[in-house]
């Protein structure tokens, strides 16, 4: 147990090291990583990717001709949440999103209000860790543009993010503050339909899909997510997925 937490201790202390090394950019942050093997390839592929990746690059958009006609919708599609049936009863028009932690401002934003804040549209692939993928039209506000209107304070290093079913999952600063990474409420021009996260979900368009979370319930921005549940950043990484999900 002892030489567990050692080795990880080491290993994520190298991923810092190399990260900002390499990346030269106090965005990246140690994420947090599996022990054994699998540990050893999470913090490489992060290192990597972060490295290759240092000057955030857009991931590939794709014109209206190729969004796919059928979208595949997996896992939770109509959260059995009474509050969430209440909500899109009503058209979700009492939904809001607490935005809470190290922030200047701890704000709750209605829907409305994030339909009023400049908007970004963006045709890209979405690609599940079960082996599917397809083209999809997102459009929302960007995380970083609902972060700096609150003010997030300087200890800030992961943004939390919680689904009313129950889905968490954190990102640092570097995917948080992408240009890319919005809160989305429409979908191929309409409404975000309920079975793809309605009212709003995330897109993380440099993760695997399982890392843009649906039906979205709060936002916290920490300095570490080591005392969260288990320690290992997400829902999904406790069943064994990695936290770090980059393509
Ligand atoms: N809250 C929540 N977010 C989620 C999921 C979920 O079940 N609940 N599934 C994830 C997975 S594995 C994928 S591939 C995508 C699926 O999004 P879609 O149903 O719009 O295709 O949402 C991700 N986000
Ligand atoms: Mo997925």
């Amino acid at each position: 147990m002892h030489d567990i937490s050692r080795r990880r201790l080491l290993l994520g202390t190298s991923a810092l090291g190399l990260g900002s090394a390499l990346g030269g950019c106090d965005l990246i942050a140690d994420g947090p990583s599996r022990s054994g093997l699998y540990g050893l390839s999470d913090t490489l592929t992060f290192a990597t990717q972060r490295f290759l990746l240092r000057d955030q690059p857009l991931v590939r958009e794709f014109g209206p001709e190729a969004i796919s006609r059928v979208f595949p919708t997996i896992n939770t599609t109509d959260p059995d949440n009474p509050d969430y049936r209440r909500s899109k009863a009503q058209g979700f028009a009492d939904w809001r999103l607490p935005v809470s932690g190290l922030v200047e401002r701890p704000t709750t934003f209605s829907l409305a209000e994030l339909r009023a804040m400049p908007a970004r549209t963006q045709i890209t692939l979405h690609a599940c860790e079960q082996g599917w993928s397809a083209i999809g039209g997102w459009t929302g506000v960007p995380l970083s543009h609902l972060l700096a209107s609150i003010g997030l304070k300087r200890e800030a290093r992961f943004i939390v993010i919680r689904s009313v079913d129950g889905w968490w999952d954190s990102y640092d600063l570097f995917d948080a503050l992408h240009p890319q990474t919005i809160l989305a409420y429409g979908m191929n021009g309409s409404d975000l339909p309920v079975a793809h996260g309605a009212p709003v979900r995330l897109r993380v368009e440099r993760q695997l899909g399982y890392k843009s979370l649906k039906y979205l319930a709060s936002i916290e921005a920490v300095a570490s997510v080591s005392r969260l549940s288990q320690g290992r950043g997400s829902m999904v990484s406790e069943l064994g997925f990695s936290w770090y999900a980059g393509i």
